[in-house]
């Protein structure tokens, strides 16, 4: 029989080169320069580009991956107020933290530029006077906030107040965040400025607004249009434009911005939204200037695609403001290619917060995981369609079971295999049954992993490499290599190499997911580094080396996810009298719905029995049962301590019905000491004038509900009081 080249066509039979445009530029929203990311952040569009951009670069796509701090507006501004700081100082700052993390975590854009540049700065003048040369721009004379005791007008995030869509009482004068309403800060009830605490005057003020209404039916057509667009930011872009387009301001009574070329607007700025929008160019351009070649970007702008990720509460930015903005600048600049806002990752049921501290910044997840791992269990959780949720415990499940024992173990069993043997993978012309079929199987993976990928579905495309990994296990496993090399030497050889192609396969598969770990990976077996290495592959020139059978992966271990070990339960007293031993103390017969049980309450000196019976009380039902004085006490009511007194924490809601601690339901299984209780650190938080009973899961502060209604306190307490 004839030899031919490996029937495994891998290479040669790639379709992406012809399917998919050359010229790409990869955008992520810019982020504040206010903060250290978080892994929501990450989640939401940084790890995604980065997929994307690794993606087309391995094979072969000329891309260029961009972003940058987005450093003016009232983000900084407030900050540096809160650090009592310069605003320069706050962006220098975490210009330079923002670049350092996403390293640390391998997101490497091509350029990371910073939008106080001077280059910005042109270019966004450059873009105003365009614009208004072209009957885009609109001077208007505006209400705004003014606070009589700071003497200035306030920008839209300096003022709070209600949300009048979710009634959110911190919602800001530019959004909601809990519902993701655009506000005017005039939208908001009881609006207060966040400096001083007053509440503002509505003033009148000059400044320029973007014509949005003229481009309402390009738009709507526009839209309508993409039908790669995922369905969110489609009908997202869509409603909105339905409910009609109306001129936005695009100029602050602010200092820390871009200038506005205008007489009399000397001490406003641009806002930032319309600004950091411009970033993705003038980066781009810095970029180009850099390589060399200062008309590079133009190239990618008027003859490329452009892939821009973010967010899903920047989607109008992106899908309404920044089209229009370039539609009308003109300029052959071509609209974006594809809109990417990605849904929320949640942490403990609530979105990643930096402002509020929920969930870790990658500073402090690297303290607990591997970039390699976080990658992974990040990807496969990415909020494509709608929100998820990252768990500690899903994480370590993911990462050894996947990572390090299907993918690592399956590199490891056929690299060793090899060495010890000292065996050299070579093909002999043969193909078998189940060769032919495990070659069929990963050239059809491997192609709608393309398709997926290029369609942006990462999750799904994670899948299938999923899927081809075990598939691969199995081929090693049915093959019997350790018998083979004792009756058909050749026969063996050949497994191995089909073994080390499909090897191949997973590993490009998951290089853009995992970069550092497969690059090791590859590199343990190949004469190249797995970049750079497109032409060799596809010209089928590849050889194996295998210098190593060592993987990159170590399984997690990490402690448990937070547990919420407290059993609390709606009781209602029926009986209260007074102890017979001690003159503090009450008992209690109190309906845990479907049981009663007796509990002694050091209430004697604050209530009077009779005003006990029929009310409804907290209950530690999982306490250790323990003899009072002489009477037993089979569990312990929760009452807020301070300078008045106690006060009984109540609920209008059922007895028997448990109390969560945020999203936490009781998940222990034993009874605990009063000291265990400590570990919780129940307390009143009063947050304008409205109080709430919080304790501590993990390191989260998390509110004390009964099917999700607050628990209430009787008469009232201090701030901070302690609840026991
Ligand atoms: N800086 C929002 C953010 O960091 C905003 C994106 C700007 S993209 C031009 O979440
Ligand atoms: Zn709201």
């Amino acid at each position: 029989m004839a030899k031919e080249r490996s029937k495994i066509k891998i290479y040669n039979d790639w379709k992406l080169t012809d399917r998919m445009e050359d010229k790409i530029i990869i955008n992520c929203a810019l982020p504040y320069a206010n903060s250290t990311p978080h892994i929501g952040n990450i989640a939401g569009c940084y790890i995604e580009g980065d997929i994307y951009n690794r993606f087309t670069k391995l094979f072969g796509k000329n891309s260029v991956f961009i972003s940058g701090s987005d450093e003016y507006g009232t983000p900084t501004t407030i900050r540096a107020e809160k650090e009592n700081k310069t605003p320069k100082e706050i962006v220098d700052y975490y210009h330079a933290e923002q670049k350092r993390v996403f390293s640390s975590i391998d997101i490497e854009f091509d350029y990371f530029g910073r939008t106080t540049s001077e280059n910005h700065a042109k270019f966004v003048q450059e873009v105003y006077r365009d614009l208004k040369n072209k009957g885009y721009i609109g001077e208007r004379l505006m209400i705004s906030p003014f606070c009589p005791t700071c003497k200035k007008f306030l920008p839209d995030r300096y003022v709070t107040g209600t949300c009048p869509r979710c009634g959110n009482p911190t919602a800001r004068g530019d959004q909601c965040e809990e519902c993701g309403r655009n506000n005017d800060p005039q939208d908001l009830l009881e609006p207060k400025c966040s400096i001083s605490g007053d509440t503002p005057e509505f003033l009148e003020t000059r400044h320029m607004f973007l014509l949005l209404g003229k481009f309402q039916d390009f738009l709507k057509e526009w839209i309508e249009s993409q039908n790669s667009w995922r369905p969110n930011v489609r009908s997202f872009s869509l409603s909105f434009i339905e409910s009609g387009l109306k001129e936005r301001a695009i100029t602050r009574d602010i200092e820390w911005g871009v200038p506005v070329p205008e007489p009399g607007y000397e001490g406003k700025r641009f806002y930032v939204w319309f600004e950091a929008l411009l970033g993705y160019i003038s980066n781009a351009q810095e970029y180009s200037s850099q390589a060399g070649n200062p008309e590079l970007w133009q190239d990618f702008y008027k003859n490329g695609k452009s892939y821009y990720f973010m967010g899903k509460d920047n989607i109008f930015f992106h899908s309404i403001m920044l089209p229009a903005i370039l539609k009308g600048y003109g300029h052959e600049i071509k609209l974006p290619t594809r809109i990417n806002g990605n849904e929320y990752l949640r942490f403990a049921g609530k979105k990643f917060s930096k402002s509020k501290g929920i969930g870790y910044n990658v500073n402090e997840i690297l303290q607990i995981v591997d970039k390699d791992s976080l990658r992974y269990y990040i990807s496969s959780i990415l909020p494509e369609s709608s929100d998820s949720d990252f768990t500690l415990q899903e994480m370590v499940g993911k990462v050894n079971g996947e990572l390090a024992d299907k993918y690592g173990n399956y590199a490891n069993r056929v690299l060793a295999f090899c060495l010890k043997k000292d065996i050299i993978p070579e093909e002999d012309g043969i193909i078998d049954e189940e060769d032919a079929r495990v070659i069929k199987m990963s050239e059809s993976n491997f192609e709608e992993y393309l398709k997926l990928m290029e369609n942006l579905e990462f999750r799904k495309a994670l899948s299938l490499w999923l899927e081809l990994v075990s598939y691969s296990n199995s081929y090693f496993n049915r093959s019997q290599p350790w018998k083979l090399i004792a009756t058909d030497r050749s026969a063996c050889s050949r497994k191995l190499h089909i073994s080390l192609r499909l090897l191949d396969y997973c590993t490009l598969m998951l290089h853009p997911f995992v970069p550092s770990g497969t690059s090791r990976i590859w590199e343990s077996y190949h004469e190249g580094a797995i970049m750079g290495t497109f032409d060799e592959l596809i010209a089928g020139n590849e050889k194996f080396t295998i210098k190593s059978s060592e993987i990159p992966f170590k399984k997690l271990e990490v402690q448990e996810e937070p547990k919420n070990g407290l059993n609390l339960k709606v009781g209602k007293i029926l009986e209260a009298g007074y102890h017979p031993g001690a003159d503090s103390l009450l008992l209690l017969k109190v309906s845990l719905g479907e049981r009663n049980i007796k509990l002694v309450a050091g209430l004697r000196k604050y209530y009077d029995p009779d005003a006990l019976v029929g009310r409804k009380i907290i209950v530690v039902e999982n306490l250790k049962w323990a003899k009072i004085r002489g009477e037993e006490s089979q569990g312990m009511l929760l009452a807020a301590q301070d300078s008045m007194g106690a006060h009984i924490i109540t609920t209008n809601e059922e007895e028997g019905s448990s109390v969560k601690i945020g999203e936490y339901e009781y998940d222990g299984e034993q009874k605990i000491e009063i000291d265990d209780l400590k570990a919780y650190d129940l307390r009143v938080d009063i947050k304008d004038g409205h109080s709430e009973i919080t304790g501590l899961i993990g390191r989260n502060r998390l509110s004390l509900n009964v099917n999700n209604k607050g628990l209430l306190i009787d008469g009232g307490a201090q701030d901070k009081s302690t609840v026991r």
